[in-house]
């Protein structure tokens, strides 16, 4: 117990040094994507974000960030961090502690949100309210919303999606617990996100009690979430979704589905994520509201919103932009499904 109890001390203090440090290099004008790309890779085609061509232009300057002897100290510091927060086993730790966020890249979460994209902050600077469309078409999509950063709310877009009458805790329940090797490659490859539970694995999750399960009086809330990367699986889920109409044919749509499920009360805490594209989640059952809250760098610019998608919605966000948490209304248990476009 002591040494559990030291062992958080110690992460909580390596947290602390990591985001000062971020803190400290963002006011000193680093430029995040400058920084990011010295990290992740030589490869400066690597984009992360929305607006392609900002990003092209902030790579020329890239190389000349290893000259600034700021840079190469928090560098040396970062690195170090890294290796201790690896060697304490921390990095689980750290990472839900700290953001418990969707992140596709394999590197430290405290090294991501030292080298996130700094966000365009025009695209939020006269936006009070999520926009809400109904009968959106493809080109008002792309034009206003898919890789602006603006977040938008589209009602009633899954009414011939079976999923809505088939998706429930038994029905993932039975996928998973009938498909072979379903709860395995979700450990291995797959990401779990325990929120309010003490469920370390999809398995555990799924395997609730009756009354849990049902919400009773006395049992205790639950609401989880979970990427899926099993072929047999996706296929039964895309067999009851479809891309979503507004979203183009020919857009290279993410493999990964993301299934977030549970009842009323905070679902996801305030975080961001570190994934490559931006998101759309339809609703399937259930009411849920998202509170939206601009990064750092646009908080004296940009206003935090919240919207309240319905069944049958989808709402899209651009979940590396916008810090985003979720409340569950009372009533039906909410379900969700979603996955990422480009
Ligand atoms: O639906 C939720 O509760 C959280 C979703 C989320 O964080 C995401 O899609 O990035
Ligand atoms: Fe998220």
């Amino acid at each position: 117990m002591a040494k559990a109890i030291k062992e958080k001390t110690r992460i909580d203090e390596l947290t602390q040094k990591f985001l000062k440090i971020r803190e400290n290099a963002l006011k000193k004008g680093l430029n995040d994507q400058e920084i990011k790309q010295t990290f992740l890779s030589t490869d400066p085609t690597v984009e992360n974000g929305s607006d392609k061509s900002v990003q092209k232009k902030g790579l020329k300057s890239q190389y000349k960030i290893l000259n600034r002897p700021l840079f190469q100290i928090q560098l040396i510091v970062i690195v170090a961090f890294t290796a201790i927060g690896f060697q304490l086993g921390a990095k689980e730790a750290v990472y839900d502690m700290v953001y418990g966020s969707r992140c596709v890249i394999d590197i430290s979460p405290l090294i991501s949100e030292m080298v996130r994209p700094l966000a365009n902050c025009k695209v939020c600077r006269d936006l009070k309210a999520v926009p809400i469309e109904r009968n959106l078409s493809v080109e008002t999509f792309m034009a206003k919303y898919a890789f602006t950063g603006v977040p938008v709310l589209i009602k009633d877009a899954t009414s011939n999606w079976t999923a809505m009458q088939t998706f429930s805790y038994e029905f993932f329940k039975d996928l998973y617990t009938n498909t072979e090797g379903a709860f395995d490659i979700t450990e291995e490859e797959c990401q779990f996100f325990p929120y309010k539970t003490e469920f370390q694995t999809l398995q555990e999750a799924l395997n609730m009690t009756d009354a849990r399960v049902a919400f009773q009086e006395g049992e205790k809330p639950w609401y989880f979430g979970w990427s899926n990367c099993h072929e047999g699986i996706a296929k039964v889920l895309r067999s009851h979704y479809e891309r979503p109409y507004f979203i183009p044919k020919d857009s290279e749509s993410s493999t990964i589905d993301w299934m977030f499920m549970g009842g009323s009360g905070l679902g996801a805490f305030m975080h961001l994520d570190y994934v490559e594209r931006p998101s759309w989640q339809a609703q399937i059952s259930g009411k849920k509201t998202w509170d939206l809250v601009p990064s750092p760098e646009c908080e004296n610019i940009c206003h935090s919103m919240n919207v309240t998608v319905e069944k049958g919605d989808i709402f899209v966000v651009d979940t590396n932009m916008w810090y985003h948490a979720t409340f569950v209304h009372p009533g039906e248990i909410s379900i969700t499904i979603g996955s990422e476009y480009d």
